[in-house]
């Protein structure tokens, strides 16, 4: 738990308290949880959730107080803090809760010191992604298992079933791409599956962390020029995660994988990778012009692809490393082509 490193940031910037509301990610991460109720307060003393009666939840680390009349309560409990100047997140705040914040206090923008104190992760945070990227593994063999599905949209609502048959909840949209699909950012997933590549893009969120897995597979039977199209894709993948080292900048493994691609760079329309955690987008931004670093125990996607809308062959392979002496690759499933016979 970072609490005692906001303590830390608290006394060396002068702020009497970080005041966070409830949809903050942020706010997710500090209570360890899915609840996003109330108004939190990290002070230097104690922490704080500020809520109204209907909720007493209990959180390690927290002391919960209670609102009969929202003002007056709210008035009271910074008097008695003596709560003056704050720490704001400014880029998840509301315009009327900047102002509201404003008129009660000096602020600051802490955002960067709180995407900072998120990036490493805890051993409790990498015991969950493990979980979260288990579960994919598990949806992922399930679907290679069952292949009965008519159209993408099937595949879809197979995930998300899946999911929730598993006490989780997808970490976001599924994307499931298949054939010239594979290669263009909307489509129908209505229409039925047709030879070609089929790319499976998911994952699942445990306990308040995400996982991002994507694997590409075969409808059918795939020529010369695919297969080798696959292959290169996934020596690129695994060398990048080869590649990645502690304190390494992220734009220089983004450009390792640019020159992997030689010729077919014009093809890999975005960027290598991305942090994960509380969001499905942390830091480190793993792409062309980032300033980020990788750091010791941090959590991020390598997921090169290749996209060729005269060919319509797209394919992506995504895993999730935890980046620490000894690297470890959560996602297990296999990334050896798996094809399919189209029913
Ligand atoms: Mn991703």
């Amino acid at each position: 738990m970072k609490l005692p490193q906001v303590k830390k940031y608290l006394l060396a910037n002068k702020l009497d308290a970080i005041i966070l509301f409830n949809k903050d990610p942020n706010f997710r991460y500090f209570v360890k949880g899915d609840f996003e109720h109330g108004i939190m307060f990290l002070t230097k003393k104690n922490n704080y959730l500020f809520l109204s009666q209907l909720y007493a939840p209990k959180f390690e680390g927290f002391r919960v107080v209670q609102w009969k009349d929202f003002k007056k309560d709210f008035k009271a409990f910074v008097r008695k803090n003596r709560i003056r100047k704050i720490g704001i997140d400014n880029q998840e705040l509301l315009v009327r809760q900047k102002s509201f914040l404003r008129k009660h206090f000096k602020t600051k923008d802490v955002s960067k010191f709180l995407q900072n104190l998120r990036e490493s992760k805890t051993k409790e945070e990498v015991a969950r992604f493990r979980k979260a990227c288990r579960i994919s593994d598990d949806i992922f063999k399930n679907i290679i298992n069952n292949f009965k599905f008519k159209t993408e949209a099937d595949i879809v609502k197979f995930i998300k079933v899946k999911a929730l048959e598993s006490g989780t909840e997808i970490a976001f949209e599924p994307i499931v791409a298949n054939a010239k699909n594979a290669v263009v950012a909307h489509h129908d997933s209505g229409s039925s599956l047709k030879k070609g590549f089929l790319i499976l893009d998911f994952g699942i969120k445990y306990k308040g962390y995400l996982s991002d897995m994507t694997r590409t597979i075969y409808l059918g039977k795939p020529n010369k020029q695919e297969r080798g199209m696959y292959e290169k894709v996934l020596s690129i993948q695994k060398k990048c995660i080869e590649k990645a080292r502690i304190g390494m900048k992220a734009e220089t493994l983004y450009n390792y994988a640019l020159k992997l691609m030689g010729k077919d760079a014009k093809y890999f329309v975005h960027g290598l990778g991305h942090g994960l955690g509380v969001e499905i987008h942390e830091n480190p931004s793993i792409l062309r012009k980032s300033r980020d670093k990788l750091i010791k125990g941090s959590v991020f996607t390598i997921e090169p692809g290749y996209y060729n809308p005269r060919t319509g062959i797209g394919i992506r392979i995504e895993d999730d490393v935890y980046l620490r002496a000894k690297k470890e690759v959560l996602t297990k499933s296999t990334k050896k082509l798996i094809c399919l016979r189209l029913k």
